[in-house]
């Protein structure tokens, strides 16, 4: 039912196009609906040309920069979701590619197969590996899920990094938003000292690491951009507790780009 209503209404929109611009206007049109429905790199051409770069806060001043390398997985849905309750808290749904991102040269993700804890040491469903295995696709299978309540992942990246962005893909297949979303980063492996809180939209303190400023958000295909602005540390955690969907944590994967600290 529902894929036949979305067919419909893309067939509609691509009369109109068709009507308005001609053939050229039509092709756009389906090649846009192509590349939401496939993998495909985020520093195109076609992001660039409609929206303009945006720095880490981590880079210096004539520090050589390049694009944030990111694959994303196929998305779920592509319409502005309508069942999430609007709030100062949470940011407006915009569906738009995301900015190219910028990066010191030589970043990398180095969370890429690196060892995972948590504090949930036997996960409802999956395995911990999967936070860091490549694969981002909102696919049962490809996420585990943690306990109700505050719970955190943690990623070892076996050395201190210097780090610039950490993208998180909670579970994507249905628009949904994740409570008391805290990033960290630390040399210490228990986060007793010495911790950087690089994002907290924790606004009411339930999770009990302070207030924090930052929005929450619509999860969906692209996976949230965190800008790490050169926080170093060897440990990555990354808090979250439950969701508008459920009291669950699911987490798909975690990227984190840096390069070793000097
Ligand atoms: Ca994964
Ligand atoms: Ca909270």
């Amino acid at each position: 039912m529902r894929t036949d209503r979305h067919h419909t209404l893309a067939v509609m929109a691509l009369t109109a196009v068709f009507a308005l611009t001609g053939p050229a206007g039509a092709g756009l049109l389906l090649a846009a609906e192509k590349e939401s429905e496939t993998a495909s790199p985020e520093t195109g051409p076609t992001a660039q040309a409609v929206n303009p770069p945006v720095t880490s806060k981590g880079v210096a001043a004539g520090q050589a920069t390049q694009a944030l390398d990111v694959q994303l997985p196929r998305a779920k849905f592509t319409e502005t979701p309508q069942d999430i309750r609007p709030s100062p808290m949470l940011e407006p749904y915009a569906p738009a590619p995301r900015p190219p991102f910028l990066v010191p040269k030589g970043c990398r993700n180095v969370a890429l197969g690196k060892p995972v804890t948590s504090s949930d040491r036997v996960p409802i469903i999956g395995e911990l590996e999967m936070v860091t295995d490549g694969d981002k696709e909102a696919d049962d299978g490809s996420y585990v899920e943690l306990a109700p309540g505050r719970q955190w992942v943690q990623i070892d990246l076996k050395a201190r990094c210097a780090l610039y962005a950490v993208l998180v893909w909670h579970q994507h297949g249905v628009p949904c938003v994740y409570h008391d979303v805290v990033v960290q980063v630390s040399d210490n492996p228990d986060f007793v000292e010495g911790v950087t809180t690089v994002y907290n939209n924790d606004f009411d303190n339930s999770a009990g690491l302070g207030i924090g400023k930052d929005l929450e958000y619509v999860e969906d295909y692209r996976g949230r951009l965190i800008d790490a602005a050169g926080a170093k540390g060897r440990y990555v955690r990354l808090y979250s507790a439950g969701s508008t969907a459920n009291d669950q944590n699911q987490v798909i994967e975690v990227e984190v780009h840096g390069k070793p600290a000097s």
